[in-house]
């Protein structure tokens, strides 16, 4: 998978190249990071990117002709049409686990950092295959939104987490959270791993965590129970004492 961004602070991407499980990802070529910044495709002598808004008010807009030229440029450098252009903004689709996992066979994901108050609404609807938002609140720039959209997506990619990691059983698989964790010493200042992490018994420790998993969600974040109602099974284990 090669990522392209449009951004005005093409530096800011250098931090990903600098350590972590996306280092190594760049590393085995199993993905590609190219920026593209639209200053580079200006032909004025200020290299202007920005301009006032039509009809007035506070801030600059992002202007079409090098905004366009850049997605463009990046587009053209794959012969791939499993391409995919995503604009970072906070008036965007919400971010999921699910988008993301339906984004993990593209060949190329061209994503636009806006910055100021964003972009000319005609890129949106000539240049766009979506409009994401990573959240409610706005930040200075779609580059952080960017860099979260390639940690996310390059560890759900074959080969990406080792054979200790695993994105199989994470936080939101199924739209449930995950279970409580614990590591040595098995006491520290009175506090005990629950016994049955010990026993050794992998079918009563599965159960245990799925039921943990389960409280965990209901306590910590039950519009996701909300959002995918209890099976019966799941009911069941809640009821156990
Ligand atoms: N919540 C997000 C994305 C970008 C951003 C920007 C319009 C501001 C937050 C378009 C206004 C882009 C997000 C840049 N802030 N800031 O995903």
């Amino acid at each position: 998978m090669r990522f392209d961004l449009i951004t005005l602070f093409p530096e800011m991407f250098d931090i990903l190249s600098q350590g972590g499980i996306v280092k190594r990802a760049l590393t085995k070529h199993l993905i590609q990071i190219h920026t593209h910044n639209p200053r580079d495709f200006t032909q004025d002598p200020h290299h202007t990117v920005d301009d006032r808004p039509y009809g007035g008010g506070p801030g600059m807009v992002m202007m079409v002709p090098p905004l366009r030229q850049a997605i463009h440029s990046a587009r053209s450098q794959t012969d791939s049409e499993n391409q995919l252009t995503v604009y970072l903004s906070p008036q965007g689709q919400r971010l999921t686990q699910e988008k993301l996992h339906s984004w993990t066979t593209l060949e190329q994901v061209v994503l636009i950092c806006g910055r100021y108050e964003g972009i000319d609404e005609r890129v949106l609807e000539h240049d766009i295959d979506e409009e994401v938002s990573i959240g409610d609140y706005v930040l200075t720039g779609g580059e952080l939104p960017a860099m979260i959209i390639i940690d996310a997506l390059t560890r759900l990619l074959p080969g990406s987490l080792g054979h200790a990691e695993s994105a199989g059983q994470d936080s939101f698989c199924k739209g449930r959270l995950d279970h409580p964790h614990y590591t040595r010493p098995e006491v520290f200042e009175g506090q005990s791993v629950p016994s049955v992490l010990l026993s050794g018994n992998h079918q009563a420790i599965k159960a245990w965590r799925r039921k943990a998993a389960l409280q965990n969600t209901l306590r910590k974040r039950p519009d996701l129970i909300d959002r995918v109602p209890l099976t019966a099974e799941e009911r069941d284990l809640l009821e156990e004492k």
